[in-house]
């Protein structure tokens, strides 16, 4: 029985290592600046903690196959461990992890602790259950003024955006998001009721967004393109229908969709949403 449990042991483990080498199921093509550092970092981890569980595994086999139950009746002797083992692998897997940590930071924190670059295209989101909401300036690149006491769902006015502000008077709101191709993005995160998490693989990126807080963030999407933007954090009962798409559009494209007013604004986004189709594997 003790070899047939070491075997089983090693055949998972060996199984589990397989679907990660195989890459059968891996994350989508990149189509942002950063991805290719975040994936190396992920790379990274993944191959030091692959070959700690493998070892872990095979030598817990090896312990169930060795230490077996048999025909020899003698007492097991009684050992009370290693200390110095015990503080050598503690301290590697510390010295080990800490540094992935600092390594994977510093990635993690220029599209957040840093400034959005001039010229940034900037994008509010707010969310709600269960929805997207992406709020443009318009022409005059201002944000009309907003008011959670101007929220009116059933008058379409989701953001409680102030039409009687100048600045609001171009501006537009869609439940998809456009944003333009090689020219940095920040978004101003909101959200109007419950934690929700924007979210978009191909991007490699995620964000919370927390109600009473105003997250800024920024990246630079490099491939033309139809994502398909989920909700990342389960936020109630129709969670799963809190999806979207993120159109990443050539700049002529982008530049001339962002000055149309909301009516005509609508319409384009909805003729570019079928224009683009997903990517293949998605
Ligand atoms: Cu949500």
């Amino acid at each position: 029985m003790g070899r047939v449990l070491a075997v089983i042991i090693w055949i998972l483990t060996l199984g589990s290592v397989a679907l990660f080498v195989s890459k059968k199921w891996w994350f989508p093509p990149a189509i942002s600046e950063h991805a290719p550092a975040l994936d190396r970092q992920f790379m990274l981890t993944i191959v030091i903690v692959g070959i700690a569980f493998t070892a872990a595994q095979l030598g817990l086999g090896w312990a169930v196959w060795k230490f077996r139950d048999t025909a020899d009746k003698s007492r097991a002797t009684y050992t009370h461990g290693s200390n110095k083992l015990e503080v050598l692998w503690t301290i590697v897997t510390a010295a080990i992890f800490i540094s992935l940590a600092v390594m994977g930071q510093s990635v993690w924190a220029s599209l957040r602790l840093n400034n959005a670059p001039a010229g940034s295209f900037q994008v509010e989101v707010v969310a709600q259950q269960f929805s997207w909401n992406f709020h443009y300036a318009g022409k005059d690149k201002l944000f009309g003024r907003t008011d959670p006491s101007l929220i009116d769902d059933s008058a379409l006015n989701f953001i409680g955006l102030d039409e009687t502000d100048a600045n609001a008077k171009d501006d537009a709101v869609t439940s998809a998001l456009a944003i333009p191709v090689n020219r940095p993005v920040e978004l101003i995160l909101r959200s109007k009721d419950v934690i929700h998490s924007f979210w978009v693989p191909p991007l490699r990126f995620k964000q919370d967004l927390v109600p009473g807080m105003a997250i800024r963030v920024h990246f630079t999407a490099n491939k033309v393109g139809k994502y398909e933007l989920a909700c990342a954090e389960l936020c109630g009962q129709l969670h799963f229908k809190m999806k979207s798409y993120m159109l990443v559009l050539p700049e002529d494209e982008h530049r001339a969709l962002t000055q149309l007013s909301q009516e005509a604004f609508q319409a384009k986004m909805k003729e570019l949403l079928d224009k683009y189709p997903l990517p293949p594997n998605e």
